[in-house]
This record gives structure tokens, sequence and C-alpha cells, in this order.
């Protein structure tokens, strides 16, 4: 028995090669599950008598998943964008007091209300774009009463939107004002402790940290990590992006879910990552506004095996970027990803990334989280710049 049946779609299942496409496919949904997919052909007799949708001939994704999202955060940085094309690198705008700090002053005065209202037009644009999962990270409070506030208003989205929420706690994304050269002592008086208590509420599904010479080193994110272990937490972490710090190395070590950003990781790197089964989530949305030059080594990633996720980064500093659809194409365009491997990225490597089984694949059992395209093939998600050809969501199984 089923309580839907969509029919006459090609289906991208992501749950074989080439996509795992099925022309002429059926999906039978029951309640907020798959319950079968296949050719219509081979439709089994028990989902037959469910109500049919004729989808004429549409595409069929599982709805996208963004990995790796600062979507929580009060302010705009438009006017360090004008600083830096009038000059400035990212690393002097943020010694000079801006970038990420710059976001924690204006986040730290937010209300828990302002947060979410402020949060909702991005994660709309977000959804129009067929996404279902999202995850969101902390980072910009930087104290205790503020990285909470983040959370709660991460997690309260999903009271306001069909969409799921997945938390990541990035205490560690910045060295605040207040703890200026005293990085040691912040991750252990202030990160470490609003870690234990944001876990103790149960606000956080990972933890997360900034590798970097402009935030914390590999034995920093090490305490902190050590911790998140104690606590039973996956780790995931923002590696090797404007240098190589060891981070990717680190996350392979500690058995991260994913390594971010990932532009300065090595072959040994990706070799670790590999069989650790540490996910590479590529953010060309940073790498673009950044104006980076290094590409990630995809080629490397392909070679070793590592499993490669993509996502916005949507954050106000490096990535005011909302459109999924645009990072599969500049994923695609600046680091030569395939469009398979693009769409794989937003799905089945995606809920990878998040430490997720239960998504990003249309097969039994998965959650019936869909994407209905207007689309031929795959390959025009990834290959349309500034269109998105969404026809519908189905979010749980019901139509969003
Ligand atoms: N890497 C990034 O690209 C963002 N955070 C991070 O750790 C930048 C966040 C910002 O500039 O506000
Ligand atoms: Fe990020």
């Amino acid at each position: 028995m089923s309580t839907r049946l969509l029919t006459n779609a090609t289906l991208a299942t992501m749950a074989g090669p080439r996509y795992g496409l099925v022309p002429g496919g059926a999906v039978a949904l029951d309640g907020d599950r798959i319950a079968w997919a296949g050719p219509m052909a081979d439709l089994p007799a028990a989902h037959a008598d469910a109500p049919v949708e004729d989808m004429a001939g549409r595409l069929i994704t599982p709805a996208p998943i963004d990995c790796h999202t600062h979507l929580v955060h009060a302010g705009d940085r438009a006017r360090e964008f004008e600083m830096r094309l009038n000059g400035a690198s990212y690393e002097e705008v943020a010694r000079a007091g801006g970038g990420i700090l710059s976001t924690v002053r204006a986040t730290r005065a937010a209300s828990e209300a302002e947060l979410i209202a402020t949060a909702l037009p991005r994660l709309d644009a977000m959804l129009a774009e067929g996404v279902a999962t999202v995850e969101v990270k902390s980072g910009y409070g930087l104290d205790r009463e503020t990285e909470l506030r983040m959370l709660r208003a991460a997690r309260a989205l999903e009271r306001h939107r069909k969409v799921r929420v997945v938390t990541s706690f990035l205490g560690a994304h910045a060295v605040p004002p207040d703890f200026a050269g005293r990085a040691d002592a912040y991750i252990d008086e202030v990160c470490v402790p609003t870690l234990e208590a944001a876990a103790a509420e149960g606000l956080v599904d990972a933890v997360d940290g900034f590798c970097e010479g402009i935030a914390f080193d590999t034995a920093q994110i090490g305490r902190l990590f050590d911790r998140a272990r104690m606590l039973g937490l996956p780790v995931k972490l923002h590696a090797e992006q404007l240098s190589h710090m060891g981070g990717a190395a680190l996350a392979a070590r500690l058995g991260a879910l994913s390594a971010d950003h990932v532009e300065y990781t090595t072959e040994e790197d990706a070799r670790a990552m590999a069989a650790a089964g540490t996910v590479a989530v590529i953010l060309p949305g940073a790498f673009y506004t950044l104006r980076e030059t290094r590409a990630p080594p995809v080629a490397a990633f392909r070679a070793a095996g590592v499993a490669m996720a993509v996502a916005t980064d949507c954050n106000p500093g490096s990535a005011p970027m909302v459109s999924l659809t645009l990072a599969m194409n500049m994923a695609c365009t600046f680091f030569r990803l395939t469009p398979e491997e693009a769409l794989a990225g937003v799905t089945v490597n995606a809920a990878r990334a998040l430490g997720l089984t239960d998504r990003g694949r249309i097969a039994p059992s998965q959650l019936a989280d869909l994407a209905i395209w207007e689309a031929g093939h795959p390959a025009e998600l990834a290959y349309r710049i500034g269109a998105t050809p969404l026809h519908r969501r189905i979010f749980a199984g019901e139509d969003a």
C-alpha cells in the first residue's frame, strides 16, 4: 500500500551510476517515506492502487541538501565588499576588525526573533530551489549567550517552514575582541563550556571549527574536538581554505564527517580523507567572492575516492549566496566537477557530509523529500545560471 504514486517521470535516483537514471519511472510514497522507485513497467501490484499523479515526463531528484551554511546571522557586509573592491584583502579586512567580527557585533545585538526573521528570506530562496534539508552553523556569537541564541534560532526555523535543520556548533569560528591574542583561553574558557551548554540543551548535531591563520590552529581545534568526542558529537572542519594548516589531516585523523573548502588540501590529505570516509565539501561561492585562485584538488579527490559535496556556504562575508544550483554550476565551471558529481554533491554526498543516511537518494525507506523539475535531464540543474527550473517540492511526502 502506498499513499501517492508519481508516474511518467525521469528519475535521477542518485542510488546508482549515471545519476541512477530511470526514464519512464515512478515513485511510490508511503506517508513521509519512499516505498518504491523504478521503471513504471516494474511497478509492484501493492502500489498500483494508490492515487496516481502524472508527472508529464518531468525530472524527479532527491530534494537538495545544503550541507554548509551560516544562514542565521544579523547584518550584512556590503561595505566590506566595497572595501575589498577598493583594494583590501580578506585577511586585511578581518585584521582591521571587519570581517567575521563585524557580523559578530550585529548578531550579538539581535534577538532570537530578529535572527529568525532575517534568516527566513534567505531560507525561502533556498526552498524555492527545492532544498529540504539545510545545515546551519553558529559562530557569529563567540559568547555563550549569543551562540546559544543562534542555535535556538536555527532550530526554530523548522517551526516556520517545511524544512529539516541540522545544526553545527561553530564557536571556534574567530577569536572575539575581548580575547584578542588569547585564542587558547577563548577555547578553554568560552568555547568548550558553551559547547557543553548547547549540547545539554540538544542544540548541537555536530561540532565545526575554522582552522586558519586568522582563526584557530590544529592544537586548539583538537582540544575542542576531544570534548566533542566526549559528548558523542561528530565533528567537521573548515580546513585549508586560505592556506595549508593541517586541518584536513586532523579531520581525517578524528574521523570527521567532512572537511570543508579544502582548496589547499594535498594528495596525501586526500588519501587520508578517503580512508576516514571524510567528505570534501566544495564551496565555490567563497572561492568566487574572495577571488581565490587555488582550486581544490578535485582530481586527487576522485583518484583517492573522496566523496565530494557542494554547498552554498551562505554567509554575509565570503559567500552572500543562497543558490545551491548556482553553487553546482560554479563547482562545474571553476573546479571541473561533472554535472553528475555536482548533483551527487547536493544530494547523496551532502547527506553523508551531515552523517545522514535517510535522505539524498530516491530509494525505499528514504525520506520522501523530492524535487520535481521542469527539466528533461539532470545535467540541466548544474547547467543553467540564474534560472531554477523547479516545478514543485515534496517534503515528507506532501507538496510543500
Ligand atoms: N570560512 C568562510 O568562508 C566563512 N567562515 C569560514 O570559516 C566566512 C564567514 C564570514 O566571513 O563571515
Ligand atoms: Fe563556512
